[in-house]
């Protein structure tokens, strides 16, 4: 169908690099751009300089003091970082801290690596405009990975410690017992997972604080404890304490203010101090960005349908696209209709840059809210997975349910597709074109096939926003 093909054509949105903002003496970010680069709104003035707030009672010392051990005892002045694919705010800003941690107090560079593009503009502008530049490296981009983590001696990793949320480094531990001897250090606050977690590799050790809520709020503890402190004076420290607060304030959407822990308070309330209300502006801003038009393009192909689905759980399969932030905000999207009580949606989505196909996966986004029938986080565990060499099934989804009942439930999931990624093509434009005619339809119905029995529906109640060929449309 000719009205889908826009969005993932050749035509991409390009950044200019006139909104990149780096180095100290540049000016602070101007209003934060949306995806396609609004103009400099209000660039703020030069404030007075602020006076530096009192650090808070300090939480984790003994965390700090472990942190410590294991850095000084690094010899050269190279650390590389992990976080999970499509970074997400905690994790960017966890990452910011150490770099600033390890730049002030060590005299170290910090490179943290990451896989796939983030998924939601302000991520994407948080990245670009709050973040040191360089701190963070798409591992797509680097061609000699596997020598970077051979010769670093430490790979220091925010916010995630399962292997499965780290696609490359999973590849790189799976292909040499050498690099799983690797030194190994961890910043994190979720459980640790049953199988594939970091922390069982010998030479990998860390902090793990659940209660913390956020690898951000254990960051901004770990450097007051280590006798450092953010100067809103400084341009670099002031962008780092508002990326800090919104990365804080996203691990904790769902929880009022007073349900956070102590220590977590205890950084917000330092972080409020240094950004001021020049920073709450900055963040304010950056949660009210607006989405790329693309994904309005997808939302109302998905609504288009909306009289066909089936009113408990509605299921909408949206083509290929090229944004991964599409399938969230189309599933929020339908839930704010109110006509459904679980959504499901997924589609392939590709990611290229410079002609190159850098990622193509099968991606899923699922809500629920009050629906005991559908428990979405086990059904996309259940439903989403590859299956490697060995004919064992690697599951690719998960999420979280805020109660028991399924009282609210968000999921995601993203299969790699590694045979239409490797798929030869003679162009970008051909490969899309191959991915629509034959990839789409071929997953299109593995997922239905999969998801429709255990939904306990039928499966011309899973709708694909363009046409399945024949014989496959319903059965
Ligand atoms: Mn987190």
């Amino acid at each position: 169908m000719a009205n889908g093909r826009k969005a993932s054509g050749g035509a991409r949105r390009r950044r200019t690099s006139s909104a990149s903002s780096s180095g100290a003496e540049t000016p602070r970010p101007s209003s934060p751009p949306s995806d396609s680069d609004l103009p400099a709104v209000a660039t703020a003035p030069t404030p007075p300089p602020a006076p530096k707030p009192e650090p808070p009672p300090t939480f984790y010392p003994e965390a700090a003091a472990r942190f410590d051990e294991v850095v000084t005892a690094i010899e050269g002045d190279q650390v590389i970082g992990w976080a999970q694919d499509r970074i997400d705010p905690d994790a960017m800003a966890a990452a910011g801290l150490c770099y600033l941690i390890l730049k002030k107090k060590y005299g170290k560079k910090f490179t943290c690596y990451t896989s796939r593009r983030m998924t939601f503009p302000m991520n994407r502008n948080l990245a670009k405009n709050f973040l040191p530049t360089g701190l963070l490296k798409r591992c797509e981009h680097e061609e000699n990975l596997k020598e970077v983590v051979t010769d670093s001696e430490l790979i220091l990793v925010v916010d995630a410690t399962s292997v499965e949320v780290m696609t490359d480094l999973n590849r790189l531990l799976q292909s040499s017992e050498d690099l799983r001897q690797k030194r190994i250090f961890f910043v994190d606050h979720h459980r640790r997972a049953a199988e594939g977690d970091l922390e069982g590799l010998e030479n990998a050790e860390g902090i793990r604080i659940e209660s913390a809520g956020s690898a951000t709020a254990i960051c901004v503890h770990l450097l007051l404890s280590l006798g450092l402190t953010l100067d809103p004076a400084n341009e670099e420290e002031f962008k780092l304490a508002v990326a800090a607060k919104v990365g804080i304030e996203i691990d904790a959407i769902g929880q009022e203010k007073h349900e956070l822990n102590e220590a977590a308070q205890a950084a917000l309330h330092y972080l409020d101090a240094v950004v001021g209300e020049e920073g709450l502006n900055y963040v304010d801003k950056l949660r009210n960005l607006k989405n790329p038009v693309s994904w309005y393009v997808a939302l109302g192909n998905a609504l288009r349908l909306c009289e066909k689905y089936d009113q408990n759980v509605a299921v909408c399969g949206v083509g290929v696209i090229d944004d991964n932030g599409v399938l969230p905000y189309v599933a929020n999207a339908m839930m704010d209709t109110g006509q459904f009580r679980s959504v499901i949606v997924f589609g392939i989505v590709y990611d290229t840059e410079g002609g190159t196909f850098l990622s193509t996966d099968l991606e899923a986004s699922g809500r629920s809210q009050r629906n005991t029938e559908v428990a979405l986080p086990d059904l996309f565990s259940e439903v989403f997975y590859w299956v490697d060499d060995a004919g064992r099934r690697i599951s690719c989804g998960g999420g979280r349910a805020s109660s028991v009942l399924g009282e609210h439930s968000s999921t995601g999931a993203s299969v790699p597709l590694n045979y239409w990624l490797h798929y030869p093509t003679m162009s970008v434009e051909e490969r899309i074109d191959v991915l629509r005619h034959f990839a789409w339809p071929a997953e299109f119905v593995r997922i239905r096939n999969l998801l429709a029995p255990k939904l306990g529906i039928k499966p011309d109640k899973i709708l694909s926003v363009y046409p399945i060929p024949n014989g496959f449309a319903s059965t």
